[in-house]
């Protein structure tokens, strides 16, 4: 199997699985990907994700063996079959943490970018491969970067597909954090547990308060950000959280619209 889906109580971990090939890409692993996705959003007990690889890479970017061969017009359409998967990412209701446990090169370094919050083992490096085969940052890429890092930096990553370390890639904003390579997983997993404990329905708003604030005049997110604290405050779990401040307890959320 190309995904593994473990569940966890209150979140399920995604691992992408072809060890033997760094985890590259194939069509077959990003359909299996986009139906894990659409499967843990339709399951009102998840309430966060956790992204991964197995073996020492976490993702090595589109399998190139696959394409070694496809002709003129062959190879943008494959991105059909991958760009939906960052859209889900993006959209999906509950937050996701991706556990960059070695290289993300490629389409998977982007992958990463497409998670709330990225984690990264000591050892992981981040390469825009793409440079050194003649093609161009996709998957999220030249929407990610710039963003994430700046133009100026955005522009030396994808035009020198110089290996990034995960140390570097934290201090400059690429991702969150930089851990131990030991504590990545466990590290993992209790921010992924405690994002699954948060009031679900704010995390997804936020996702999507981020995102349109990307394109939004300030005018335009202040009424966003009317409306969704609107809805934000019509869930259970803002009820719970004002009255546990008030009792001086912890929240507990539910993650329930009603
Ligand atoms: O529309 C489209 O589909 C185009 C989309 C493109 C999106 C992209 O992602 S383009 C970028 C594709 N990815 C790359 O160019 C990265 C290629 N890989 C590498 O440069 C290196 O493997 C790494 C820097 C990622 C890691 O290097 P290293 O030395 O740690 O490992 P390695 O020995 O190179 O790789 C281990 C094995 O995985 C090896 O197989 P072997 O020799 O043991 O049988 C290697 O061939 C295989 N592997 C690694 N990456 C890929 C791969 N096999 C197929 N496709 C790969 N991308």
């Amino acid at each position: 199997m190309t995904i593994l889906v473990d569940k966890h109580p209150g979140y399920w971990q995604i691992t992408l699985n072809r060890p033997d090939r760094l985890n590259a890409l194939t069509i077959e692993m990003g359909a299996a990907l986009l139906a894990a996705l659409e499967e843990a959003e339709a399951d009102e007990s998840c309430r966060a994700l956790l992204l991964t690889g197995a073996g020492r890479g976490f993702c090595a970017g589109q399998d190139l063996t696959a394409i070694a061969d496809a002709g003129p017009g062959e190879i943008g359409p494959l991105l059909d079959h991958y760009n939906p998967v960052v859209r889900k990412m993006r959209d999906l209701r509950v937050p996701i943490v991706c556990a960059v446990n070695g290289v993300a090169a490629g389409a998977g370094a982007n992958l990463a970018f497409a998670g709330d919050i990225v984690l990264a083992g000591r050892s992981a490096t981040f390469l825009q491969a793409f440079a050194k085969i003649g093609l161009i940052p996709d998957v999220g890429g030249t929407w990610f970067l710039p963003r994430l890092v700046g133009p100026a930096r955005a522009r030396a990553l994808a035009m020198l597909a110089e290996p990034l370390p995960a140390e570097t890639a934290a201090e400059w904003g690429l991702i969150w954090q930089a851990v131990d390579d030991a504590q990545l997983i466990d590290e993992a997993h209790r921010l992924t547990a405690r994002l699954a404990s948060q009031a679900t329905i704010a995390m997804g708003l936020v996702k999507r308060a981020l995102d349109a604030a990307e394109i939004n005049t300030l005018d335009r997110q202040l009424d966003l950000e009317r409306d969704f604290q609107d809805e934000a405050a019509r869930s259970p779990d803002f009820r719970e959280g004002v009255r546990a401040f008030l009792e001086k307890r912890p929240p507990a959320f539910t993650g329930r619209r009603t």
